[in-house]
């Protein structure tokens, strides 16, 4: 058994916070933790589906996303939440609904490294003003000042990172 806690991945689009979550829920999922990961991508599809991107719908977003995993964390389970979640404001709001099962995540790539991978064109979008308020160009990204684990995602390959999220997550909640 393990306890249940919150993992909480935040940085740029690109950086590999969706990806990052995905290949460390197989891993754990192998050694027969209860996992669930909750993506921005899929919240907005869905439950966060009448959210933009202007900082009160980031907050909503942020506090939705928070609620839920505090949910499934006392049900007993590994929560991975990828969301970009700029500001340290929304993710003290986060902490604040979560209390002391939540570790901070910076996923942490460079905006030029993520405006090279760009999977969606969103950057390519954004600089040429086809999508406004976007994270890293005309959006801030407050960088967390002490988190839990620090991943710099830039330089290392997927596996080894993927090895110490999850390696930490099962030290966390005590596999
Ligand atoms: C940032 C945006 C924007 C703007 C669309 N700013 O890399 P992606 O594409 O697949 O993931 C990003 C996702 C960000 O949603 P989050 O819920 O993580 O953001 S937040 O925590 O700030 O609420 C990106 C896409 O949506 N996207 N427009 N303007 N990202």
């Amino acid at each position: 058994g393990h306890r249940g806690g919150v993992f909480w991945l935040t940085g740029l689009s690109g950086s590999g916070k969706s990806t990052l979550a995905r290949t460390t829920e197989t891993a754990l999922f192998a050694e027969g933790v209860d996992v669930t990961v909750l993506d921005g991508d899929t919240l907005r599809a869905g439950l966060c589906k009448d959210l933009g991107f202007s900082e009160a719908d980031r907050t909503e977003n942020v506090r939705r996303a928070a609620e839920v995993a505090r949910i499934l964390r006392d049900a007993g389970q590994v929560v991975l939440v990828a969301l970009i979640s700029p500001l340290q404001s929304d993710r003290a709001l986060a902490r604040q609904i979560l209390g002391e099962e939540f570790a901070e995540v910076f996923v942490d790539a460079d905006l030029a490294t993520c405006e090279q991978r760009d999977p969606k064109g969103l950057y390519a979008a954004a600089r040429s003003g086809k999508i406004s308020a976007f994270t890293g160009i005309d959006s801030p990204y407050e960088a967390p000042v002490r988190p839990a684990l620090h991943l710099k995602t830039s330089a290392g390959s997927v596996e080894s990172e993927t090895k110490t999220l999850a390696s930490f997550i099962k030290e966390t909640v005590k596999l």
